[in-house]
């Protein structure tokens, strides 16, 4: 595995784990970690070992924003010139699971990027919010349009336009986190789910993140008729006769694509 100095990789099995790793700026997003966390999620990517992905940051903070003091002095020309946050496109590029495990605060970019991942596992202490307004911006790595769509408009809204912050409870309820994990199991839960979806077809989980993606991104004619034409597709793959033969032999799948 390649060395970074703002995140930490581990391979388990199939998985791939990264935890954030700026302890001292709660895990504030800057160019550099940017730059090492999207270059090691397309490595995995790209990497037939593995078959999902796991994020996570410390117990204190999955991550407190983007990096403050990177953009405290930052111009208009600089922002737009740069297209700054516009690298994160690189993430919804990537093929395979992601699993956000968030403990503690996920706030501003770190909510985002959270909600850039294809589900959040949140630990009992996890802190969710867009606190943005507070320093006199928005979001703007998603949060506007990810959160609107995960918890809808009444919530969102009030979490923009205040910058409060929602508990572990009320984001799992609201739709933001798919379950709630007591905090000092959230990793090991996070990587066993991760472990599950890895002893899937992988070809079949590329497909799944593809049409449930759809879903944000097309009416319900157009993502219906995609889901049904990738369905079809899965008949050309032969873990689907792997894993349907296995069940009606009662045993185990032994899927080849894994
Ligand atoms: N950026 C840089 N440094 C940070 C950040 C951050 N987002 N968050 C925390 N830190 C640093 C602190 O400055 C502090 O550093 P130091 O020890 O050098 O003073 C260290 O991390 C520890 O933080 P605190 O002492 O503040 O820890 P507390 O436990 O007292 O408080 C909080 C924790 C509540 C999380 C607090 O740190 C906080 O409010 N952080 C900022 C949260 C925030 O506002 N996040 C949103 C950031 S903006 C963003 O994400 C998107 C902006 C979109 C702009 C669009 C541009 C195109």
């Amino acid at each position: 595995m390649m060395t970074h100095e703002t995140i930490l990789t581990e391979q388990r099995g199939r998985v791939a784990l990264v935890t954030l790793n700026r302890p001292k700026a709660l895990n504030a997003i800057n160019r550099q970690l940017t730059e090492e966390l999207l270059s090691a999620l397309e490595g995995f990517d790209k990497d037939p070992g593995i078959g999902c992905i796991v994020i996570t940051g410390s117990e204190k903070a999955f991550a407190a924003g983007a990096d403050i003091k990177e953009m405290q002095e930052a111009s208009y020309i600089e922002m737009y010139s740069n297209d700054w946050f516009s690298a994160w496109d690189r993430m919804i590029a990537v093929r395979k699971p992601i699993i956000a495990a968030v403990a503690g605060y996920a706030l501003g970019g770190g909510c985002e990027l959270a909600m850039m991942c294809d589900f959040i596992l949140a630990a009992d202490s996890a802190k969710f919010g867009q606190p943005e307004i507070k320093l006199g911006v928005m979001p703007g790595m998603g949060g506007s349009q990810r959160l609107t769509r995960l918890v809808g408009r009444a919530k969102a809204m009030e979490m923009c336009l205040t910058g409060r912050m929602m508990d572990a409870a009320e984001a799992e309820r609201a739709g933001l986190a798919s379950r709630i994990v007591p905090a000092a199991e959230l990793v090991e839960e996070a990587v066993r789910t991760a472990e599950t979806i890895a002893g899937m077809s992988l070809p079949a989980v590329m497909m799944v993140k593809e049409a449930v993606n759809r879903a944000d991104q097309v009416n319900l004619t157009e993502g219906l008729r995609h889901e049904r034409r990738v369905f079809h597709a899965m008949f050309a793959l032969d873990d689907q006769k792997e894993g349907m033969t296995a069940f009606v032999e009662k045993r185990a799948p032994d899927f080849k694509h894994r």
